[in-house]
């Protein structure tokens, strides 16, 4: 069954010019692309985006680490699309991320660390709201 995911693709993917690169794994992957944009993010979809994070030492940096910056959001379609992503994605801290995923091959810093991706089906559903409206996600 296929099954939905969001990601969002940090300033720092989109000022290092890494967008295509990083999509275009996906889309090797063979996960089906049903939303895509740039977006220049508002403080409260930041907020939004992070609520489950208040109060920890890296709230405020990790708010303003993508806060008034353009970043580009998906929605991405297919098996296992969240278990799947998140591999490909590969570990929090890019120091323990392995080579061959996104955050162990491009980048070094844990808080704009190139990629978001949802981690399970409910914030799925929660997160991919904050960005997209129905009509946006295409079957
Ligand atoms: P993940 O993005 O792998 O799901 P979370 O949800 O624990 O990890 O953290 C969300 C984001 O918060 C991370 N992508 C990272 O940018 C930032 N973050 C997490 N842990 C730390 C930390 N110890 N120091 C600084 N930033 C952190």
């Amino acid at each position: 069954m296929a099954e939905r995911t969001f990601i969002m693709l940090k300033p720092i993917a989109v000022s290092r010019g890494l967008v295509g690169s990083i999509i275009s794994r996906f889309e090797s992957k063979g996960f089906r692309i049903a939303a895509l944009k740039l977006v220049r993010v508002k403080r409260e979809m930041a907020e939004r985006l992070y609520a489950i994070h208040v109060g920890k030492p890296f709230y405020q940096s990790l708010i303003d680490s993508i806060t008034g910056k353009e970043v580009v959001v998906a929605i991405l379609e297919g098996r296992s699309a969240v278990e799947v992503v998140r591999l490909m994605v590969g570990a929090t801290d890019p120091v323990k991320a392995s080579p061959g995923t996104i955050r162990g091959d491009y980048g070094l810093d844990i808080t704009s660390n190139i990629i978001h991706a949802s981690d399970s089906q409910e914030s799925y559903e929660y997160e991919h709201k904050i960005f997209f409206s129905k009509d946006e996600i295409l079957d």
